[in-house]
């Protein structure tokens, strides 16, 4: 690996820690580029109360000196404002040897919490959630911000936005780009159709009065991403198998898809591949469409990379519903309530530009190498010069 991350902490503990290790000296980075990502992932409508108190206060611990990266493993640690505000986690949460009075016994179907429970010996899902909750996807938007920026001085800017949301789908005909990021992050549901938004919103809406969950699907798209990324020759350097891998690491997301990857796979090989044209004001090939998804080989062809990805509906329901069991005393009852969102869906694309952005800019670190961000760009536009020749 060129590029490592490592995410520690609780959803209720002190703080969220990420190391980030392998980027290049003297790329400028500044607190508010992740400042400005942690927000967009607080964003939507359909989140529950606790978006509207935590502010993600961060602290760059190191690797970072005058606004500049030091090539040294930058650490960044985020505050749980949850845990200030309230002794309930002090206690709850305590790293001191003690017991906790209210155990969770009835894990909720579809959570981490039972074979968590039964992998690591625990009798309170507790132990189990905490760590399994999405809020440690505040951590990698962290570092994803962090490779975000490394990727801007290749011209490659990563956006998202929600294409179904319960069963409400957008009609998205056109890709959208980083010029629409503003319009589609003003959106309640980070959505680019606004006849669909407030059906969406009308949905969620619905499910919060009935107390219950919804899932969706986002889609993510690079534009500019240099050609060559990845590689045909093994399994584990195909990009496709990167960016699925690192999608579907995400809390909830059940399905990933690289392009039109579903929908081709009903269609004729005669229809269902873009054709290749010379660009010769350019000098460059251009795909005549996006089926692939900007993907050929397990390499990155430099047409716009489409990443969709599918979330299930929340497992935790603010009215339990679902059949479950008590650990104790093996009686049927119904999961445990507990307060929640109705939705996580518009947070979700901001969280897979994060996975796509430390894949990618991974596998540019491995491609164009160099430990200084001048040297990495130099050997980055090299490579684009012989191509263009
Ligand atoms: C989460 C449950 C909720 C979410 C949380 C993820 O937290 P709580 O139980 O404290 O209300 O708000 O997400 C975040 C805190 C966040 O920052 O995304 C869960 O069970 O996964």
């Amino acid at each position: 690996m060129v590029l490592r991350y490592l995410t520690a902490g609780e959803s209720h503990g002190k703080a969220l820690t990420v190391i980030v290790e392998g980027l290049p000296a003297g790329m400028p980075l500044l607190a508010e580029h992740i400042e400005n990502d942690l927000a967009r992932r607080r964003l939507g409508y359909g989140r529950g109360p606790r978006q509207r108190f935590e502010k993600d206060v961060i602290t760059l611990v190191g690797g970072v000196r005058h606004g500049r990266t030091l090539g040294s493993p930058i650490a960044v640690e985020i505050q749980n404002s949850e845990w200030f505000r309230s002794d309930k986690w002090h206690q709850e949460m305590s790293p001191e040897p003690g017991a906790t009075q209210t155990p969770l016994t009835q894990p909720r179907p579809g959570h981490a919490d039972l074979v968590g429970m039964q992998k690591y010996g625990f009798s309170d899902a507790r132990d189990v959630l905490e760590r399994a909750s999405a809020r440690e996807t505040a951590a990698r938007v962290a570092a994803g911000a962090i490779a975000k920026q490394l990727l801007s001085h290749l011209g490659v800017e990563i956006l998202s936005h929600v294409i179904q949301l319960g069963d409400v789908r957008a009609n998205s005909t056109s890709l959208p780009t980083a010029k629409d990021l503003d319009v589609i992050d003003a959106s309640e549901v980070r959505c680019f159709d606004a006849a669909a938004e407030a059906s969406m919103i009308a949905a969620i809406k619905e499910a919060a009065k009935e107390g219950d969950s919804l899932g969706g699907i986002v889609e993510s798209i690079a534009h500019g991403v240099p050609i060559g990324l990845g590689s045909h020759v093994h399994w584990d350097r195909k990009i496709d198998a990167l960016l699925a891998q690192a999608v579907m690491s995400i809390q909830a997301v059940k399905g990933v898809e690289i392009g039109d990857g579903f929908e081709v796979a009903g269609m004729r090989g005669s229809q269902a591949h873009d054709p290749i044209s010379w660009d010769a004001v350019n000098h460059r090939y251009v795909r005549e469409g996006h089926r692939s998804g900007g993907t050929e080989g397990g390499i990155t062809t430099g047409e716009p990379l489409i990443v969709r990805a599918a979330m299930k509906p929340l497992a935790t329901l603010n009215k339990p519903t679902l059949k479950t069991v008590d650990v104790v005393t093996k009686e049927e009852t119904v999961s445990f309530k507990e307060r929640t969102d109705v939705t996580a869906v518009p947070a979700l694309g901001v969280v897979v530009e994060t996975m796509m952005a430390l894949v990618l800019a991974g596998e540019a670190q491995r491609k164009f190498g160099g430990d200084s961000l001048s040297e990495f760009v130099r050997n980055a536009q090299s490579f684009r010069f012989t191509l263009e020749s």
